[in-house]
């Protein structure tokens, strides 16, 4: 069985492409400040498909909670297709257009007819600066280290969270968690390295038949994510939920063959583990991450929303040693390609 693959290099040099992600973002300080200031900006949206969505979820829920503006996620394809339940009533929009190649046909549709009908100002973050997205953007965040040859989103995903996450503390005046994020890409070195044994063992449990990844305020999105890598490199039946939807209803489908997976916050960590307890009375296998005291421990010493990127790389080796262990091939999922492109 080919070893080499292009996802578990991608994986591992994701850190990287974090230290490119904040060099971008604080090199366009200007015009990120000015584009800002440049007016009422008083609704925020984020859009993306697929894991971009997820990035959007994840970014929109950081972005509200640190600038006070109404920031929310849509995927691409329904503001294209449900503009008038999916736009809010309000047309001084900051539009956050994510997108790993830039060549995505919804994405690239929702700015097309977001300029047309000059709603607001755009944002585009991408790992392709020369791309069709990429042109149609008032500022372009571009983060070629997180470029990958394969399908599933692992470096590019991360790469452009990060961005997300240092465009975030930048428009929010917290400049001192933006030089706080430099140290990010050693610590995502030193957990690749500390959990590949753990991520393996879990990985190579194929009596395993079904994940539940768990996550509340700005960790739910990694959630999505971290469930759509299982899904996409390993054909398991995977959902996320936020920690506290699970007890109603789908915790029906725990049984002694279930992995959950918790994205611990500090800030709500007793709520977080009494639901985990439960599950692992019925019968469930658990893995917590989080800074200190869970399977996975980041221990970086950092505020709490900026250490969220940690949480996803252990979270990709697992899927990596899962399909491997299953005799996939995680470079090239079933069904898959690394762009949808429509007619649209
Ligand atoms: C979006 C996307 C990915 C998905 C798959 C197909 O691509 O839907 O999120 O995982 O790879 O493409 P992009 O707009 O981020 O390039």
């Amino acid at each position: 069985m080919k070893m080499n693959h292009y996802t578990l290099q991608e994986i591992r040099s994701q850190p990287e492409a974090w230290a490119e992600a904040v060099q971008v973002v604080t090199l366009q300080t200007r015009s990120l400040k000015k584009l800002w200031q440049s007016g009422e900006i008083n609704q925020v949206m984020f859009t993306g498909c697929g894991s971009t969505y997820y990035l959007s979820i994840a970014g929109a829920n950081l972005f509200q909670q640190f600038t006070g503006v109404p920031a929310q996620a849509v995927p691409a394809g329904e503001l294209v297709f449900n503009p008038n339940s999916t736009y809010p009533c309000v047309n001084a929009h900051l539009l956050v257009a994510i997108s790993r190649s830039g060549t995505t046909t919804e994405t690239i549709q929702v700015l097309k007819e977001f300029r047309e009908l000059r709603r607001g100002r755009v944002v585009v973050i991408t790992n392709y600066p020369d791309s069709p997205l990429a042109s149609l953007g008032d500022i372009v965040l571009g983060l070629p280290a997180g470029q990958e040859q394969s399908v599933a989103q692992t470096r590019a995903f991360t790469s452009m969270y990060v961005a997300v996450l240092a465009m975030t503390m930048l428009l929010s005046g917290q400049e001192d968690y933006l030089s706080a994020m430099d140290g990010l890409p050693g610590i995502g070195e030193r957990l690749l390295a500390d959990y590949d044994d753990l991520a393996r063992s879990v990985g190579r449990n194929l009596d395993l038949d079904r994940f539940y990844f768990l996550g509340s305020g700005s960790r739910y999105g990694l959630a999505c994510e971290a469930n759509l890598k299982m899904k996409e490199m390993t054909l398991t039946h995977t959902e996320p939920f936020h920690f506290l939807e699970f007890r109603h209803g789908p915790m029906s489908m725990v049984t002694d063959t279930t992995q959950i997976v918790g994205l611990l916050s500090d800030s709500n960590r007793s709520h977080e583990v009494a639901v985990l307890e439960e599950m692992r009375n019925l019968g469930a296998h658990l893995l917590t991450l989080g800074e200190s005291g869970t399977n996975v421990s980041f221990d970086s010493g950092l505020q709490e929303e900026i250490r969220n990127v940690l949480y996803l790389p252990v979270l990709q080796l697992m899927a990596y040693y899962r399909a491997i262990a299953k005799g996939l091939d995680p470079d090239q999922p079933k069904n898959l390609t690394s762009v949808v492109e429509l007619d649209l």
